[in-house]
């Protein structure tokens, strides 16, 4: 395979931006190498600058649900674009947006705009704060909630792949009101709640955690965090970022019917452009400024142009094909289904979780329920699998601790590829 121009890049950049890379996972140090520079995205493929071909399951890590630049939305965008790049004023795409989100999540009825996921999720432990009068905070290990300093303890994604799940920089005064338990584990949640019980402020969760490798909650147990809060007064936070418009279209909350008090998105409802959103209960939300006391801003909340991305995206989601999600989720079983198969042919123990159209696997017999069974998976083994697939044009996230999403750009034809490819894989590992 070719990478020159890929290397030269990744050699300037390097000289630029701390590790060649804006954001740490992608510098592909958590399976060895470097990575590739993409050149252009055109449904479910990518293109690199040494005009290498891939199929593409890290869909920008989420956001791509139509695949790369769908006719649709980049004709939205060139349009917004054309009227003017940003105002710092009110315009008619925000509303739209908002109306979007609350016709998707119940829940919601009153919806902020942001620029990530972080900033969403940074914005609602403020306003849970801020609402309750409590500063702290509960997390489940190996949950990532974006990269604000409240939220880097035993965070997954980068954090954990990096082995920095308690990032340096984040005040060990501040790190403290963070408590941390296990996903899944009803007793250490009581525990915990019973010795803080009136110093919680919100319990936050990944409903189905998809930032340490991918593992569902046992049954119950989303109930149960709706119901131990709401008697203490907690603000229950779905960090529904990737999950949101992805599962289903009102997220996990629409597949077990709980309600959190807010819920954080991003990934979808930007189309491809930079968004988050917070939004949730009506009296919670008007705690906002200028309503309330808990102050929130940002010049580029509800940019036009990013927000007409995500108006086109939810658009067709909600009022297109009507059996999107579940072609969305037949195909992606049909890809997991023939992954299992292909290693199960080589002997190689995998164990293997799927939600809708996104999926991992594990190199690990299973079950994975959690963090710490997420951990026994061969890492090392994951990295080569990793490259092998690459060799043969299939791009999955760079790190065991990502998951890979299908869009209702690939094809039947590139899960057969992408099959084929894992059978050759699996033989060399
Ligand atoms: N935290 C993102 C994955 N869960 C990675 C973002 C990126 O590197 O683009």
């Amino acid at each position: 395979m070719k990478q020159d121009l890929s290397k030269k890049l990744f050699a300037e950049a390097q000289t630029l931006v701390p590790g060649g890379v804006n954001s740490p996972v992608r510098a592909f140090r958590g399976v060895g190498g470097e990575p590739f520079f993409a050149q252009r995205g055109k449904g479910s493929r990518i293109w690199d600058v040494d005009g290498n071909e891939y199929i593409d399951y890290v869909c920008s890590w989420g956001p791509l649900i139509l695949g790369h630049a769908p006719a649709a939305v980049v004709k939205g965008v060139a349009k917004a674009a054309r009227d003017g790049l940003s105002f710092g004023i009110p315009n008619p795409h925000e509303v739209r947006l908002a109306k979007l989100v609350r016709e998707a999540f119940p829940s919601i009825q009153k919806l902020r705009v942001v620029s990530s996921g972080t900033e969403a999720v940074m914005s609602a432990i403020r306003l849970a704060r801020g609402f309750t009068g409590r500063s702290m905070i509960v997390k489940f290990e190996g949950c990532y909630h974006g990269h604000g300093d409240s939220m880097l303890v035993k965070a997954g994604s980068g954090a954990l792949t990096f082995g920095q799940p308690d990032s340096g920089g984040v005040p060990a005064e501040l790190a403290k009101l963070t408590l941390t338990v296990p996903f899944n584990n009803r007793v250490a949640l009581e525990h915990m709640i019973s010795i803080h019980r009136d110093a919680i402020a919100a319990v936050i969760v990944e409903p189905i955690p998809a930032n340490a490798g991918l593992y569902l909650p046992k049954p119950g147990f989303l109930e149960f965090l709706r119901k131990t809060t709401a008697a203490q007064g907690i603000v229950l936070i779905f960090d529904e970022v990737i999950t949101g418009f992805r599962v289903a279209r009102g997220g996990v909350q629409e597949l077990c019917g709980v309600r959190p008090d807010l819920t954080c998105l991003g990934k979808i409802i930007g189309g491809g452009l930079p968004v988050g959103a917070f939004g949730g209960h009506a009296h919670i939300m008007d705690q906002l400024a200028p309503l309330g006391p808990v102050y929130q801003a940002g010049t580029l909340s509800g940019n036009p142009v990013a927000m007409a991305a995500g108006v086109v995206t939810l658009e067709t989601l909600l009022y297109g094909d009507p059996g999107l999600y579940k072609k969305l989720n037949d195909l992606t079983a049909e890809l997991a289904l023939g992954i299992a198969a292909a290693a199960k042919e080589s002997g190689v123990p995998l164990a293997q979780n799927r939600i809708g159209s996104i999926f991992c696997n594990f190199f690990c017999d299973g079950p994975v329920t959690d963090y710490a069974s997420a951990k026994r998976s061969d890492t090392k083994r994951f990295a080569k699998f990793f490259h092998a697939m690459l060799e043969r044009g299939v791009y999955l996230a760079p790190s065991q601790f990502e998951v890979g999403f299908v869009s209702t750009a690939h094809t039947a034809a590139d899960v057969e590829q992408t099959i084929r490819a894992a059978k050759e894989a699996f033989r060399e590992l």
